[in-house]
């Protein structure tokens, strides 16, 4: 390789000279992936705690995951929907059987598939429940993340993700994330479907009042609104369960999957609900030309079994309790809250700290790689596959760091 592929200030200043500005990354240039853990081009090992937002849950470069992608990306990758393939019905098979969603529109990135699901809401709205032509309302949450599309950033409450792309789609309303009453309130006859991140992930992994989740789902069932959960980084075992939803007993009308569907090796999201609310969509009415591609399909497979075979939702459940228990002991002026469901651990900082970034970069500099959300959370998050060992370690780390920096 030439020596602008292991000299990582000049793989910096190739970034910088070319690419968009539409990042802050740590100054950590990476070159391979293997398990949890990842390497600089300088050699440097790091426990990687962000796992690309949840989508390795499986590990980097899973070999079961990545033999998947080499073996259908050697005789078929991509077909358009306008003919058929011999992965597609299988990988519908098993997310269906895996998830007890009888049916599924597979989709690329997170943001289609929930562009998707508010699409087959509003239709569903006009044709099912009877609310007039474009009078359907979707109700969303305070601090929300669903991607970066102009209609998801359109219903966004952060003031940068929409600065400057408007305007914006209408048919949206924020309520406070938690508020039972205040959606009893918005809930009127035009309301086509609740659109909900189970625990907040963006927002810096905001876990919802014990019983928030049942009343949301009385209240959609009360008032014929369908309840959509965006299980796009939450979900696949992410939590300590299958789903976060089934933390609270519930059963959505649709669940939103992304990211570790595709086991870190390739962009595949799907929309999953019953059969009287998929049938909304006829054929032309939506879809993309990887949606649903043969290689996608097989990788996705292999993510699903991968997740199942090595039991990582309960080993997530285990490590993320041994975490917790660890990152609670830890005795710092600092430290506002520690906070988490599974392997998503959240360890919010007063203000008083001076920003979760230099506490990352810290991490950073004895090999534990994590980013902050917003200003005062460091997320960690890492891949399902982590040993005893391994969480040990990596609480260790955080310790001397919080030793370190208060
Ligand atoms: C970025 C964080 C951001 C998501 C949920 C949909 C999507 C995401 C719950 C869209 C994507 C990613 C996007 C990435 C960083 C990361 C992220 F929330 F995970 F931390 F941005 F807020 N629903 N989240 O978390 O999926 O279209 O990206 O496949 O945009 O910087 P996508």
């Amino acid at each position: 390789m030439d020596a602008t592929h292991t000299d990582p200030r000049q793989l910096i200043a190739l970034e910088d000279d070319f690419g968009a500005n539409n990042y802050h990354p740590l100054d950590v240039v990476i070159t391979r992936g293997e398990g949890i853990w990842v390497w600089d081009v300088e050699g440097n090992r790091y426990l990687d705690c962000l796992a690309a937002y949840s989508a390795v849950n499986q590990g980097h470069c899973h070999p079961r995951i990545v033999a998947a992608l080499r073996e259908q990306a050697g005789h078929l990758t991509l077909t358009s929907r306008a003919f058929r393939n011999d992965q597609l019905g299988p990988f519908y098979e098993a997310v269906a059987t895996l998830t007890g969603y009888p049916r599924v529109l597979p989709m690329n990135t997170g943001a289609e598939a929930v562009e998707t699901a508010i699409k087959m809401a509003r239709k569903w709205a006009y044709t099912v429940k009877g609310v007039p032509d474009n009078k359907a309302e979707i109700l969303v949450f305070s601090n929300n993340f669903h991607g970066r599309t102009t209609t998801i950033v359109g219903f966004s409450t952060d003031e940068q993700y929409q600065r400057g792309f408007g305007p914006f789609t209408p048919g949206f309303r924020a309520l406070p994330f938690g508020d039972i009453d205040a959606v009893r309130e918005a809930l009127h006859p035009n309301v086509a479907a609740v659109l909900i991140e189970p625990i907040q992930g963006e927002a810096g992994i905001i876990i919802p009042p014990d019983g928030y989740l049942r009343d949301l789902e009385a209240a959609c069932r009360e008032h014929g609104a369908l309840l959509i959960v965006d299980e796009i980084q939450s979900g696949l075992g992410r939590t300590g369960r299958l789903f976060a939803f089934e933390h609270e007993g519930i059963h959505p009308d649709v669940v939103i999957l992304g990211k570790a569907l595709g086991g870190g090796c390739y962009p595949v999201s799907a929309v999953l609900a019953r059969e009287d609310t998929m049938q909304v969509f006829e054929p032309g009415d939506h879809g993309s030309t990887f949606g649903g591609n043969p290689l996608g399909c097989a990788v996705a497979r292999e993510a699903l079994r991968v997740l199942t075979d090595e039991r990582m939702v309960e080993n997530s459940a285990n490590q993320g309790e041994r975490l917790l228990d660890h990152l609670r002991r830890i005795k710092s002026s600092s430290l506002r809250e520690v906070r988490g469901r599974g392997l998503w651990v959240a360890l919010e900082l007063h203000a008083s700290a001076g920003g979760a970034r230099r506490y990352c970069e810290a991490l950073q500099a004895r090999g534990l790689l994590c980013k902050e959300t917003h200003e005062h959370v460091i997320r960690i998050a890492p891949a399902l596959i982590i040993t005893s060992d391994e969480v040990d370690w990596a609480a260790a780390v955080i310790r001397e760091v919080f030793d370190e920096l208060g």
